[in-house]
Order: C-alpha cells, then sequence, then structure tokens
C-alpha cells in the first residue's frame, strides 16, 4: 500500500486529490545486530533503498506530484543532487505529465543521472552547484507555472513525516536515537515533526533525540558557517545552503540532539562496514549515519545500550563508482576445475 492509502487520514487530501501510487513507504526497519553489538546499541535502519526509485524521496514525491495534478500543473521540474531528479521523473512518468530536472554538471551519481533519463525526463546540466540550481529552478518554476517539486514544496515534508510514523508502529515506540544524514535538511524537518504528530496523537510516549550527520566538506548546519562551495564524495549531501535549515536546527535543538560531520574516508569505511557486516548496500551519504555513530562511539558520547535507528536514505546501487574504484576485483580463470578450486582455497 503507497503511503497516500496507508496514511491518507493523517494527509492534506481530498476527494480531488489523485491517489497517485507507486507503492512507496513501508520499507523495512532491519536489525543490525553485528553492527550494533559492536557499538553497544540496539541498531535498527531504516531501508529508504527499497522505495520505487531507490530513496526516501518518493515518500515525499507522491504527494507534491498528486498535489499537483489536483492544482492543474502542466509540469514538474526540480533541482536536485539526484536522488529528487530520479525520484520526480519516476513519479511525473507514471502520472503521464513532463518533468524537467536541474543537476549540478558532473556531480551526480551514474545510476541516479541513468533514471532521470530513462524515466524520460528533460535533464539539465548546470555549470554551478546544487544551491545555484535551485535557485534557477526557483525562478523557471515561477516564469513558466511550474510545479516546484524539491522540499521548498510544503507537500514533500509532510508526506515525508510518513517515515517516522512506520518507525514507531515497527518499534512500538520512538527511537531513542534517530541518526540521519542531512544535505538540504528537509528529511531531518520532516521525521522530526512526524515523531511529534506520533507524540501528540498519544501513540508514542517519548520522543528521540534527532542527530543530524553532515560531511565535513558541505556541513553548514554542523558548523554554524556557510558553505559556500561544497565538496564531497557523498554528492547527494553535497550542499552548501540548506532550504530547511532553520527547521533542522530547531528539530536538534528541541530535541536535546546534536550536528556532527564526518570525513568522506569516515563515509566510506562505514559503507563497507554496513554492506560486509551487515548485508546493507546504502549509498555514501547514507552511511553518514553509521560514520557518525562510529565516531560518537570512539568519543565515549555514545549511551549504552541506546535504542538507535539510522535512516540509510538511498540505495547503494545507484552509485557504483565510489564503490568499484575502491573495492577488490574478481579473481580471472579460464574453464577449468583445477583452476577454480586453486582459487577457492
Ligand atoms: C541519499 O536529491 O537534495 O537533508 O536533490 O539523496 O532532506 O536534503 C538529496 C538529498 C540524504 C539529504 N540522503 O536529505 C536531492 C537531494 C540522500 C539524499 C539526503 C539526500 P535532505
Amino acid at each position: 500500500m503507497g503511503v497516500l492509502k496507508r496514511y491518507g487520514e493523517h494527509l492534506p487530501i481530498s476527494e480531488r486529490t489523485p491517489l497517485v501510487n507507486l507503492e512507496e513507504g513501508s520499507t523495512p526497519l532491519v536489525r543490525l545486530d553485528r553492527i550494533g553489538d559492536e557499538l553497544g546499541i540496539e541498531l535498527t535502519a531504516k531501508l529508504e533503498g527499497c522505495n520505487p526509485s531507490g530513496s526516501f524521496k518518493d515518500r515525499g514525491m507522491v504527494l507534491a506530484v498528486a498535489k499537483a495534478l489536483e492544482d492543474g500543473a502542466r509540469a514538474v521540474v526540480c533541482a536536485s543532487t539526484g536522488n529528487t531528479s530520479a525520484s520526480a521523473a519516476a513519479y511525473a512518468a507514471h502520472v503521464g505529465i513532463p518533468c524537467y530536472v536541474l543537476l549540478p554538471s558532473g556531480k551526480v551519481a551514474l545510476g541516479k543521472l541513468a533514471q532521470a533519463l530513462i524515466y524520460g525526463a528533460k535533464v539539465i546540466a548546470v555549470e554551478g552547484n546544487f544551491d545555484r540550481a535551485l535557485e534557477m529552478a526557483r525562478e523557471a518554476a515561477a516564469a513558466r507555472g511550474f510545479a516546484m517539486v524539491n522540499s521548498v514544496n510544503p507537500y514533500r515534508i509532510i508526506s515525508q513525516k510518513t517515515g517516522a510514523w512506520e518507525i514507531c508502529e515497527s518499534l512500538g515506540r520512538a527511537p531513542d536515537l534517530h541518526v540521519i544524514p542531512v544535505g538540504n535538511a528537509g528529511n531531518i524537518s520532516a521525521y522530526w515533526a512526524g515523531y511529534k504528530d506520533f507524540k501528540s496523537w498519544g501513540k508514542i510516549s517519548s520522543l528521540p533525540r534527532m542527530i543530524g550527520i553532515q560531511a565535513e566538506g558541505a556541513a553548514p548546519l554542523a558548523t554554524g558557517k556557510p558553505c559556500p562551495n561544497p565538496e564531497t564524495i557523498a554528492t547527494a549531501i553535497r550542499i552548501g545552503n540548506p532550504v530547511s535549515a532553520r527547521t533542522a536546527l530547531i528539530a536538534a535543538a528541541e530535541s536535546g540532539g546534536q550536528f556532527e560531520t564526518v570525513t568522506d574516508e569516515e563515509i566510506l569505511s562505514a559503507q563497507s562496514m554496513l554492506a560486509s557486516r551487515a548485508g546493507v548496500f546504502a549509498e555514501p551519504a547514507s552511511c553518514a549515519t553509521l560514520a557518525g555513530l562510529v565516531k560518537l562511539s570512539h568519543a565515549g558520547k555514545l549511551p549504552k545500550g541506546a535504542k538507535t535507528t539510522i535512516i540509510l536514505t538511498g540505495n547503494g546501487l545507484k552509485d557504483p563508482d565510489t564503490v568499484m574504484s575502491r573495492v577488490g576485483r574478481p579473481i580471472k580463470i579460464g574453464d577449468s576445475m583445477e583452476e577454480l578450486l586453486e582459487a577457492l582455497s
């Protein structure tokens, strides 16, 4: 069941809203016991890479596109570090309206670019970073009367709250620590709002501490300083001027949480750890969460036994390049059993 159906009563939909559905949401919440034991916490991961376009963006995009249709929009437009464009293109294709996406040229993972193109979006590579592309997309939306489907669109954030609701329903409570990668800062804002909803509806009694992880080279919230030239291997979160900075800072402050930075090296090492010790392959931005936990653990700042949920926002298959440049190669053999048995030893 897609999120509009599963959570329709809590979302701003009317009889006139088309119930767009790619069966997004209802993603697995997986226990990662081997890694959790090592860190001394009870660790679960929300596998948002299991969404139809392979990232959490689908949760919000489904409502944004449904509302665009309801409002009679002729097309949708977005700027993106990759996943928003893949998601927008998928939903636009599903409902049959044009999609225009602006990408920072040369800085989008291969799988995401392939997705936007195969779904049939018009893809425009901007010689500039994401922050500039977003400004241009907003102006273009206004100039052409297209629906803007970045997270400046309030429906995106509202519908992304469903992730928090699902976690609470799976755990029967909220986690103690909610750890999430932060780029444009919409998702951390959405999750915090979602947890607060569930508390105000009497469905949970405690709220998690919100821990936002940024890449060291793109960390305006963690450092409190503007970041005009963001740079990180985790291209999804290569963002210097987050649109939802204010609500993200409030989420961390209200919840007793914090922002933390991790280096590209720590991100890649966490990606390997997740894959090889949990069987979970997530894209670099998502792995910033585990990198952050490892860092906090080394600093002795991880409460023993804390129920901790990391949001693995995107599928590892979206970005094979960062993996292939550092893993081993297959062992090449001929077609003899002798060579095979030798290779197996
Ligand atoms: C895998 O696609 O901004 O803090 O344009 O793709 O809500 O921005 C993607 C962001 C984390 C950060 N993990 O979420 C885009 C885009 C992954 C992401 C984030 C993104 P926000």
